[in-house]
């Protein structure tokens, strides 16, 4: 085999983001510009002194992962990988499969090629989520190291053959994108229980988009729980997505909604994203928030046998609404709110800090490994609408009865000018809004919020700005980490209601005053007279 030395020129914007790096699909064919991120990523590797030599590669099946492919094996191999164990051999897997075979084969890191929940094809989006030994995205120090390494990348190691040699390099082996990750959640959840509540009549309507996670959920939910079979719709893998923004929210997939809000409905309705790590969840006629999602699994973890011995604690992101908290609390377990972006709550669950956790992107997950989940999340709900015998809608308002209602939105503004954005935080940060008027109520305190790991005593600076009012309600502003065009800006609003009478509203219609109060204190309308609100809960 002949190693070749390819001299290159660094590009600009080589800097990941919230899950890797992400970019235009043209961006990433322009010339090197794959070849540059990966040898540096493989330099950073051998920087940290941390073992290079056994890869897993996966990816959502989107438009330039088959082309990819070869061309990362070649880099790997001619930087002295001794295996490579690539996840399917279409390169269609979801994130959290492909997490799951970097911890059970034990392999020194991976390279999993999704841009998540944005658009595929050729004018659409793609990315490179840089994964570790533990099977979770690369931390804050590994990614700053990478980006400068980018900045100053002058040659790359390839294998000189071609694209049919690399995959068929002995030190390459395919394996099978599905079977590990079923065997997996069948030993976590009660699939014979499940079975009878299908049995018994029992229905799911799950929306694969188009995306990663179609053969898992036909094996798992039709196949070994004996779901009928058309309870998986839209489950080929298609590498644009069929033209979908492969994002589960109520902006990006309105079809399920109807369907669960105003149709047939099922018992239960759930859809998930671009990579299969973030999830939505219905009843008939109800949409679970993902901050209630968390707070219902937390409150009946007990019914599933992975956690039928109890959980170390729970975390949830910080824009993620306070719900999960009251049940901690109830509970006598420790909730710790972590940043955006899942690598925060990775660490607390190496530390055994916690074994659950979820945030508001529309994610949960477990210790079991280091990525966001959706089909676990699914399952977790089946098995608990199974255990009880109840359906979503009794289960939330039972946990709104015993705790209260949070009522939470959450809401963007994508794409728009970033240098107004600039200015727009540049305000933020400045002016002195405590006492300013907001609705009926007036600001109570603005917090730039920081953080501190308590488990590996890391930090992070602009975590986002966090305002609280006199009517309780608390505002949160961040800005995105996964767009590919522009800034986008994010807000999550949220308030504490106690009247039962009440909770039956909308919770978008509940939180309206509150979210046109935001605006105006946020000067949207000066700032991005023309830029469209993107609802997605
Ligand atoms: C990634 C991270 C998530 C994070 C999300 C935030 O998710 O893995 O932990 O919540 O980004 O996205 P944004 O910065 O746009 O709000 P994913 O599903 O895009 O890989």
């Amino acid at each position: 085999m002949r190693t070749i030395t390819v001299q290159t020129l660094p590009h600009a914007n080589q800097k990941p983001g919230t899950g890797g790096l992400r970019s235009r699909s043209r961006t990433f064919m322009q010339e090197n510009f794959l070849e540059n991120f990966m040898q540096s990523a493989l330099d950073v590797f051998k920087s940290k002194n941390m073992r290079a030599e056994f890869f897993v590669i996966a990816g959502d099946g989107r438009f330039l992962c088959r082309e990819f492919l070869p061309r990362i094996i070649k880099i790997l191999a001619a930087n002295g990988a001794k295996r490579i164990m690539i996840v399917g051999r279409d390169i269609t897997a979801p994130t959290p499969a492909a997490s799951h075979i970097i911890r059970k084969y034990r392999a020194d890191g991976g390279f999993v090629m999704s841009a998540s929940h944005n658009p595929g094809g050729i004018d659409g989006d793609f990315g490179i989520k840089v994964e570790m030994p533990n099977g979770g995205g690369a931390p804050e120090s590994f990614t700053d190291a990478l980006y400068a390494r980018t900045k100053e990348i002058k040659e790359y190691k390839t294998f000189d053959i071609s694209d049919d040699e690399a995959l068929a390099l002995p030190i390459v082996e395919f394996i099978d994108a599905t079977r590990d990750y079923a065997d997996l959640m069948e030993s976590m959840f009660d699939f014979p229980l499940i079975k009878k509540w299908f049995e018994k009549g029992g229905t799911i309507r799950f929306d694969a988009m188009w995306a990663s996670t179609g053969a898992a959920a036909r094996e798992i939910f039709i196949k070994r729980l004996g779901a009928p079979g058309n309870s998986v719709i839209r489950g080929e893998s298609k590498p644009d997505f069929g033209g979908l923004h492969p994002e589960p929210n109520l902006r990006y997939n309105p079809e399920i909604a109807n369907f669960m809000m105003n149709g047939p409905g099922a018992d239960l309705g759930a859809a998930c994203d671009g990579d299969g790590d973030r999830n939505m969840i219905f009843g008939r006629g109800i949409f679970v928030s993902p901050p209630d999602s968390l707070a219902i699994m937390t409150r009946h973890h007990k019914l599933i046998p992975y956690f039928a011995k109890g959980l170390s604690g729970v975390a949830r992101s910080i824009p993620t609404s306070s719900a999960v908290d009251l049940v901690a609390k109830k509970m006598g377990l420790d909730c710790y709110k972590v940043p955006t972006g899942w690598k925060w709550f990775a660490s607390l669950l190496d530390a055994g800090m916690i074994s659950l956790c979820g945030e508001e992107s529309f994610g949960q997950g477990g210790n079991y490994i280091r990525e966001k989940d959706a089909i676990f999340a699914i399952l977790f709900w089946l098995n608990i609408l199974a255990a009880t015998g109840k359906t979503v809608r009794e289960l939330m308002n039972e946990l709104w009865r015993d705790f209260g209602r949070v009522f939470y939105t959450q809401y963007s503004f994508e794409g728009v000018d970033a240098a107004r954005v600039a200015e727009l935080c540049e305000y933020i940060r400045t002016a002195d809004l405590v006492g300013a008027g907001f609705g009926k109520a007036k600001i109570k305190s603005k917090t730039e919020l920081a953080y501190t790991d308590p488990a590996t005593g890391a930090t992070a600076a602009n975590v986002g700005t966090e305002i609280l009012t006199t009517d309780g309600t608390r505002i949160f502003f961040r800005l995105s980490g996964t767009g590919t065009v522009g800034a986008t800006l994010r807000f999550y609003a949220e308030k504490f209601e106690p009247d039962a009478t009440k909770f039956g509203v909308d919770s978008r219609e509940y939180m309206r005053d509150a979210v046109a109060a935001a605006d105006r204190l946020f000067r949207i309308s000066e700032f991005f007279p023309d830029a469209e609100k993107t609802v997605a809960m």
